[in-house]
């Protein structure tokens, strides 16, 4: 199947994806009644995040894929910041990766993701917001390494690695215990992207022989069917990230 740049477009590949070909003018997409949307750009860590949640509780959705670079008017009107992951159902849209999921997973309480025990939640959610000092990691790392001054940012990069191994070894196969919750597809799609940095920067590798526990639960991580449906290879991220640093992503790569 081929579509226009023009043409409203939502369709499979691999299962999954549809090109991002909703360029500044592109008609908006009809909503299907009742079916949860998604907002998505197929390299974006922060979608993944709610793709992979979509995906683990088998919640029915489409997914528009946006060019990022030329946003529809349609998109800035549900996400005046203009970022995705965006949901809308109905009249409701909700923006922004950790609030979606947290709606998502109180709207379909299946395969329950938060604890109910606050502590617990206290302590997942505080993982999760200190993450963030790692996902700008996948960008001071780059830079400082071109820079020749990556020592820093380097042992930075251990000293959270060694955080969530620590984490794991307490609580189990996953962040979860002996099943997911939101804290492992939370950080997922960063692990995902590893390679982006290690072909970069070595020193960050997460070998099994320095982080027991973290290299064990990526491979687990890697046989979630969640998992599986959302996940692109070294070399698809890689392509991405040079695209993007170049100012010219390739949205629509498909990595073989
Ligand atoms: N804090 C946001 C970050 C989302 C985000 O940065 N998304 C990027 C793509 S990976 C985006 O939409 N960028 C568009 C832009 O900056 O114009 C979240 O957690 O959802």
């Amino acid at each position: 199947m081929s579509c226009s740049p023009q043409q409203a477009c939502i369709y499979q590949r691999n299962g999954f994806y549809g090109f991002h070909l909703y360029y500044a003018r592109s008609p908006f997409p009809p909503l299907t009644p009742g079916m949860m949307r998604m907002y998505n750009m197929q390299f974006c860590p922060f979608a993944q995040r709610t793709k992979l949640v979509l995906e683990y509780k088998e919640i029915p959705h489409e997914v528009v894929n946006v060019n990022l670079k030329y946003k529809p008017d349609w998109f800035r009107a549900r996400n005046p910041l203009g970022l995705v992951p965006t949901l809308e159902l109905g009249d409701i849209v909700v923006n922004e990766s950790n609030v979606c999921n947290e709606f998502l997973d109180e709207l379909y309480p299946n395969r329950k993701l938060i604890p109910s025990d606050i502590v617990r939640r206290a302590r997942d959610r505080m993982l999760i917001e200190t993450f963030g000092q790692v996902t700008g990691l996948f960008y001071e790392i780059p830079k400082s390494v071109a820079e020749g001054t990556q020592e820093r940012s380097v042992k930075k990069w251990r000293r959270h690695m060694k955080r969530y191994e620590n984490e794991l070894q307490q609580r189990g196969e996953y962040f979860g215990g002996s099943s997911p919750c939101m804290v492992d597809f939370a950080l997922w799609p960063w692990f995902e992207r590893l390679g982006v940095i290690t072909v970069i920067a070595p020193e960050t590798d997460v070998t099994s022989e320095e982080y027991p526990h973290l290299s064990a639960w990526i491979a687990r991580m890697m046989e979630l069917p969640a998992v599986k449906k959302t996940y692109i290879n070294p070399r698809g991220h890689i392509n991405f990230f040079k695209t993007l640093r170049e100012g010219n992503p390739d949205y629509d790569y498909v990595a073989a």
